[in-house]
């Protein structure tokens, strides 16, 4: 088997990703002029480039309204150095939806809905008739621009031999309906396609799923596709019994098969990755941002602020640490950076106020003249910043309550270059738990035990240190992001053979 560089292995070189967002931000200035601004994130890193080389198509929301739907997406600087460089306006649709009901589709049934219950927060979800409703609305939006891409896409040949099977891509939790329209159109006009769905949440537990009133209509949804991928096996499992369970589907647990509507569609465990490579030039190459204080070490928190990630309990944590431990007071900051996100949704700005106050607790109760035990960034850091915290900090507490991957972790062990290494603790809730073996496992709902757990990291001797820390990062140095990318090309099975034929696992 071969890994065409002209087509990445994609029979025929056609791929059509669909994602909730475009790969890029798009901005208007005063004069009315759009702009492309780079959009960070694993899921752009990976899969643009080889949208560009084999001039596929991305599907997307463009992040603000169009003056018409003819107006034109602009064509990428010719400086620009992002993984979206050379992605022509042409291979980009944008999909436009009214306002109020994107925001029922985005803000309600996504994050309201999808996000809490695939989280197993089902306290948090809401089930809302009219949010379903546009969900629905916006997903038939989604496939019906696939089909039309589809249908547009020339006949091309791989290795001499006529390959007419394009791949379409669909992305995560706001599209899971998609892949089912796309099919039936494509099986009523006799267009062939292969269709694959990667998800990048947690996939909950029957007894959570099946909360949710419409749940048979987002299984049948998934299945439309050949293939399904999860970041591990466990969100595997809780699918294929879901579609046995609620469905009635015949499966194959072993095997991760599910039959339905006289096809098997495979589920597949394909742990995402991070571009290890650049993360390490940057650690390389970043200014220090932490001021140098001999003695001092910091222990980061690097997150979107989400009630997933775990905060609130992290921050009480660090409290008993500093209460039990008094020999880490003056010689230990939390550096705590929250990105922003959500900011519409009650329950994000609760979160906020309810860190703020904390923040505030906590260090009215620690801080002496020279120090304060929490630092708090609200906001973006650059990635040069980024790059340094990871290199320079200590101890990365990674604690979320539940969590499909968790990028922060891999990225904290990239930038690990210093010698001797410092620690990364992982919550087993997060995906990455389940394949980071070797970093500190801490329960983030038992706040004194993660104190526990906090204190053995920042005593931890250097020889135990280095010898986790190269088990880490050569692990995530070989499964970076091309590997997951070609990982899902080959559960795909759309890696070609030397003699051109597509090959079938
Ligand atoms: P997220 O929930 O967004 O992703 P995560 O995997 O941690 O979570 O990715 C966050 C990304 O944002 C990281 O690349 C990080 O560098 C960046 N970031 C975080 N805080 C930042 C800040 N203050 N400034 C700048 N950058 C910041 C979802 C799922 C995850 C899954 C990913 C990928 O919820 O479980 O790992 O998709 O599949």
């Amino acid at each position: 088997m071969i890994d065409n560089p002209d087509t990445d292995g994609i029979a025929g070189g056609k791929i059509i990703v669909v994602s909730n967002r475009l790969p890029f931000v798009l901005k208007r200035d005063a004069s009315g002029n759009l702009s492309r601004h780079a959009s960070a994130g694993g899921l752009v890193t990976a899969v643009a480039p080889v949208v560009v080389r084999n001039k596929g198509i991305w599907i997307g929301w463009p992040g603000i309204q169009l003056d018409n739907p003819e107006e034109l997406i602009p064509e990428s600087d010719p400086n620009d150095k992002t993984p979206t460089a050379g992605l022509l306006s042409s291979q980009v649709v944008a999909v436009q939806v009214e306002p109020q009901v994107f925001d029922s589709y985005y803000n309600g049934c996504c994050n309201r809905t999808f996000w809490p219950l695939f989280h197993s927060m089902p306290d948090r979800a809401v089930f809302s008739a009219d949010h379903w409703k546009s969900y629905q609305e916006v997903n038939r939006m989604f496939a019906n621009h696939t089909i039309q891409s589809l249908r547009s896409l020339p006949k091309t040949e791989a290795n001499g031999v006529a390959c007419n099977t394009p791949l379409i891509w669909i992305h995560d939790y706001h599209l899971m309906l998609c892949a089912n329209t796309v099919r039936n159109v494509c099986d009523e006009m006799n267009l062939k396609c292969k269709i694959g769905f990667f998800l990048h949440i947690p996939f909950p537990p029957w007894d959570i799923f099946r909360l949710f009133p419409w749940a048979d209509e987002v299984l049948q949804g998934m299945l439309g596709c050949d293939m399904v991928g999860f970041h591990i096996e466990d969100y595997c499992l809780n699918f294929v019994d879901c579609c046995q369970r609620r469905l009635g589907c015949r499966v194959d647990r072993k095997g991760l098969l599910v039959e339905h509507g006289g096809r098997s569609v495979r589920v597949r465990p394909l742990p995402i990755g991070i571009p290890f490579d650049r993360f390490v030039q940057l650690a390389e190459s970043a200014p220090a941002v932490l001021a140098p204080a001999p003695a001092q070490k910091v222990v980061l928190g690097v997150d979107r602020l989400d009630y997933t990630k775990g905060l609130v309990h992290r921050l009480r944590a660090f409290e008993i640490l500093l209460q039990k431990y008094p020999q880490h007071l003056e010689k230990v900051t939390l550096l705590q950076i929250s990105v922003p996100s959500r900011t519409d949704v009650k329950e994000y700005q609760e979160l906020k106020e309810e860190m703020d106050q904390l923040v505030g607790r906590i260090n009215g109760r620690f801080t002496t003249p020279n120090w304060s035990p929490i630092r708090y960034i609200y906001g973006c850091v650059s990635q040069d910043e980024l790059a340094a915290f990871y290199r320079d900090a200590s101890v990365a507490l990674v604690t979320p309550l539940r969590d499909g991957m968790n990028l922060v972790a891999k990225e904290f062990v990239a930038c690990q270059i210093n010698e001797p290494p410092g620690v990364l603790i992982v919550s087993p809730f997060a995906g990455a738990g389940e394949m980071m073996h070797e970093a500190l496992i801490c329960n983030p709902y038992e706040i004194n035990d993660a104190a526990e757990v906090i204190h053995r990291a920042l005593t931890m001797p250097e020889d135990e240190r280095t010898l986790r820390m190269n088990y880490l990062r050569r692990r995530e140095k070989t499964h970076n992001v091309d590997y997951w990318m070609r990982s899902f090309l080959k559960a795909m099975g759309t890696l070609i053979s030397e003699d051109g034929e597509e090959v079938l696992p």
